[in-house]
């Protein structure tokens, strides 16, 4: 199904008369407004491809209907979502849930939508039904050396499926870990998979500082396995992608940490060493919950957008281009795409309202130890209602003022059950 833009305007006529209004008194209100809207327009979050049919948990999953059935249907799905907000521009892919038969084919397809492909991302928690040898005990930190060799040469085949997609990074994500104490020599384990990591990272093309390739070390504290993770943490992402080099970086999830982990300070120092790779958005209230992003806690999200947003300033960076932007969610009761939409709709409110703080003001508190006048500054801009804003945005963009209301409006889940069928499952988990 594609979305033409003359939907998309009548769409708009229908509603811009009372969203003038709303933006032109949001509007007044906001010092560089220019800028704003700019970085709004530019700013873009990558679509995992394992994210577009129905998530589950172990005791089931509930198809919607309407899967996309292979990656050409994901890529349309994506080119969708692109079409409504024109903030969804890149599709990142799981290997090998997501493998493309034909490269150039798949370029030119996602070339049609408008879409970019994003980190490729390699799979070591799960066996394959033609492998040898298990990934039981681990992949990159497994004792038996042919475990490891096979996910090492994993890992540079995804590489290299990247390399024909033309993305730019390889997201490492590890099961790696122990269940039970005494499982696991920690030092040892930690040893074997940073000379696994070090091979890998060997394989990134050609020069890797010219090549722009980089490797994203991605942490989390627990699940599959509940003693240890060999890439627990940022601490251990860090020491990982310290001793690996210049193209090495941790990737935040936010549904990676343990409760009430402060996250923003994390970024922030992250930032400040030049070793945040970038994000994988979602949220939770209890683990790696996958839930859409904002949904439990936007305000963490606000304050993950302010450390951002100060922290890339303070280094003279693009904010759209120089981290990796990415959604990681699962989807178990809500429609995949609609629960997409909202999740984009959620970033760009907190990443505007960051745009909005005064700084000038922040720092001013700060130095003067006024923490009720920082207080004051950070939530003046939180509750802001900023919505009008992200809409301009989109609209002028090409995109969708209002795009879940147009999605539905276009009965677009009925339509995909009819072009591809009611009981269709999408790969991924
Ligand atoms: C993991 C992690 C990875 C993702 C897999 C599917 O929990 O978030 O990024 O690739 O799930
Ligand atoms: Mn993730
Ligand atoms: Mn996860």
């Amino acid at each position: 199904m594609k979305l033409t833009k003359q939907v998309i305007q009548e769409h708009n006529g229908q509603l811009v008369p009372v969203h003038k209004k709303k933006f032109d008194y949001v509007a007044e209100g906001v010092d560089g407004l220019k800028e704003v809207m700019q970085k709004l327009i530019d700013f873009q979050i990558a679509i995992p491809s394992w994210a577009l049919g129905s998530g589950g948990t172990r005791f089931g999953r509930f198809p919607s209907g309407g899967e996309p059935r292979k990656l050409e249907e994901k890529i349309e799905d994506v080119g969708l979502l692109h079409a409504l907000n024109q903030s969804s521009g890149a599709i990142s892919l799981h290997i090998p849930w997501d493998i493309p038969k034909d490269a150039n084919e798949i370029k030119t397809l996602a070339a049609m939508h408008g879409l970019k492909f994003d980190a490729v991302n390699s799979n070591t928690f799960q066996d394959q039904p033609t492998q040898p040898i298990s990934y039981k005990f681990g992949s990159l930190q497994h004792v038996d050396k042919g475990v490891r060799r096979l996910a090492i040469d994993h890992n540079i085949e995804v590489i290299k499926h990247g390399i024909d997609l033309g993305s730019k990074a390889l997201t490492v994500w590890l099961a790696d870990g122990s269940c039970f104490p005494g499982q696991l020599n920690f030092r040892k384990a930690f040893q074997r998979t940073l000379e696994s990591l070090q091979e890998i990272y060997a394989a990134l093309p050609g020069d890797p500082i010219a090549s722009g390739w980089k490797m994203f070390v991605e942490y989390k504290a627990f699940e599959p396995n509940f003693y240890s993770m060999t890439v627990g943490d940022w601490g251990q992402s860090y020491l990982y992608a310290s001793k690996l080099g210049p193209k090495a970086y941790t990737l935040v999830d936010l549904g990676h940490h343990l409760p009430n982990a402060n996250i923003e300070q994390i970024v922030s120092l992250l930032l400040m060493e030049n070793k945040l790779a970038g994000f994988h958005f979602n949220d939770s209230k209890y683990g790696d919950d996958d839930l859409t992003v904002g949904s439990i806690n936007p305000y963490q999200l606000f304050l993950i957008f302010n450390e951002l947003v100060e922290g890339m300033d303070a280094r003279g960076m693009n904010h759209a281009t120089d981290l990796g932007w990415m959604i990681d969610a699962s989807h178990n009761v809500k429609d995949p795409l609609e629960d997409l939409l909202q999740s984009i709709e959620a970033i760009m409110i907190a990443y505007a309202q960051a745009l909005l703080v005064n700084t000038k003001e922040l720092k001013q508190a700060q130095d003067s130890n006024d923490v009720a006048r920082a207080q004051e500054i950070l939530q003046a801009a939180y509750r802001m209602d900023v919505r009008p804003l992200v809409a301009e945005a989109r609209m002028r963009s090409g995109g969708a003022l209002a795009p879940l209301q147009l999605f539905r409006n276009l009965k677009v889940r009925d339509e995909l059950i009819k072009e591809r069928g009611k009981k269709t499952v999408a790969t991924g988990l």
